[in-house]
């Protein structure tokens, strides 16, 4: 008989514990490879989106001050103009349909979380360090992914750089991982076709084989639905979620799909379209945005002008989407005048990085820098009508910037002054 400390403690420690039959190798690495194109789709478009924000340029970068970057800043284009709304509009939906899959992997793999003994030799403690930073790495970039574009931030740090963070650690783990079980999930597939579990029904639906250290049950229970069934719901839960939440995106006949996305439309109308921050929530008051707003342009020469002055300006319309980190996007047809152009009266020659300062005196997003690229583009307007109306004060009245392929973050309402500055380059 094993002497007593060799014995697991009782429930999940114990190999008899787990008994669902469909659990083991196969089914892991099933539901592992198709887990892993919809995380490398989510770690593209996320270092994406942190290039896209423009770490180069201080008042856009991910952390505060002093933050560490961790990838080279490139130069984000201007073209196409729905550049953002396809690589952000990606990231969340595949995010998000790789959540039913994600739970069931977890639950597939679960017995490895009570291995006993904990611990078996140095190799078998680094494999459970790593798996203990791939599982709570991959719930916590995939949960505070979730919970931002629900737009319930029930933390105190900063979203954008944990999520950022978090994804270094779940990545390095995962790299580690893949290493690890590659020769695994090839024996699976090998052993048992790579769909070929997928042909039995439920009456044919046997356990795989049991042996040390696998996730196969010692002594299984009779099955009560078979792996085609288990993974066709998953499969469902995952595409249903997949089709809502592109939906934020693709607009058109399939915007009413995305029925749980928590930004809708604000009405009929020219304005009737997705709001960010409300002005009722912007905190400025009514009176800022009156006749006497003036918009202050801040270069080699100071010029101060008036909604009047501006409506004065050559106009240009410009279909341009606004495209938020949140996943949605929504391209309307905007009139206003080129940034450009408002460069060039204040006196700007050359390439310029511009700042645009909304009149919003709290709270994130109030200003955001555009590169010189973004500023020089003749599509970049400040605009001050949408759709042939003038711009409602949700959609920031008197005037906001509106610049092609950027995060909608970039695109200040309420401006009330515009800085221009030589650009280094
Ligand atoms: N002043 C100001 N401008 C802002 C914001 C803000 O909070 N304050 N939010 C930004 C973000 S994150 C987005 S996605 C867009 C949304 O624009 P919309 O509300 O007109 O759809 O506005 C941007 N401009
Ligand atoms: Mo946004």
């Amino acid at each position: 008989m094993k002497g007593l400390d060799d014995r697991p403690p009782p429930g999940p420690f114990r190999p008899g514990f787990w008994r669902s039959p469909l659990r083991g190798p196969w089914l892991t690495s099933f539901l592992g490879s198709a887990l892993l194109p919809l995380i490398v789709v989510c770690a593209v478009t996320g270092f994406l989106s942190h290039a896209a924000y423009l770490p180069g340029l201080g008042d856009n970068r991910v952390g505060a001050e002093g933050s560490l970057d961790l990838l080279p800043a490139i130069d984000w284009p201007t073209s196409p103009a729905w550049l953002y709304a396809l690589t952000q509009g990606l990231h969340v939906a595949c995010g998000v349909a790789a959540i039913p899959i994600l739970l069931a992997k977890l639950w597939s793999a679960m017995p490895k979380l009570f291995e006993w003994p904990p611990v078996r030799s140095p190799a078998h403690a680094l494999d459970r360090i790593s798996l203990a930073l791939l599982v709570g790495g991959s719930l916590f970039v995939f949960f505070t992914g979730i919970l931002n574009i629900q737009l319930f931030y029930p933390w105190d740090f900063s979203f954008v750089r944990a999520h950022y963070y978090g994804a270094f650690i779940f990545l390095a783990a995962l790299v580690l991982h893949l290493v690890g079980k590659l020769p695994v999930a090839r024996r699976a597939f090998r052993d048992r076709g790579v769909i070929g579990p997928l042909r039995a029904d439920l009456a044919h639906t046997e356990p795989e084989p049991s042996s040390a250290h696998t996730t196969a049950p010692r002594s299984p229970a009779a099955p009560t639905i078979s792996r085609r069934g288990l993974l066709a719901t998953v499969g469902a839960g995952s595409l249903g979620l997949f089709a809502i939440a592109i939906g934020q995106v693709a607009g058109g006949p399939l915007r009413p799909l995305a029925f749980l996305a928590p930004r809708g439309r604000t009405g009929d109308g020219p304005n009737g379209f997705q709001v960010n921050k409300s002005f009722g929530a912007s905190g400025i008051d009514t009176g800022a945005t009156g006749p006497d707003w003036r918009l202050v342009l801040d270069g080699p020469r100071r010029v101060e002008l008036s909604r009047h002055d501006l409506l004065a300006m050559a106009q240009r319309t410009e279909d341009l989407p606004i495209a938020c980190v949140e996943g949605w996007s929504t391209t309307q047809s905007w009139t206003g005048v080129p940034l450009s152009a408002l460069a060039r009266l204040a006196g700007a020659t050359g390439p310029v990085e511009l700042t645009a300062q909304s009149l919003q005196r709290a709270g994130s997003f109030r200003q955001a820098t555009l590169s010189a690229e973004q500023a020089a583009d003749p599509r970049s307007l400040l605009a001050l009508r949408v759709n042939g109306a003038d711009l409602s004060l949700d959609h920031g009245y008197p005037a906001r910037v509106i610049v092609p392929a950027a995060p909608g973050v970039h695109c200040t309402k309420w401006v009330g002054s515009i800085e221009f500055r030589q650009a280094s380059a």
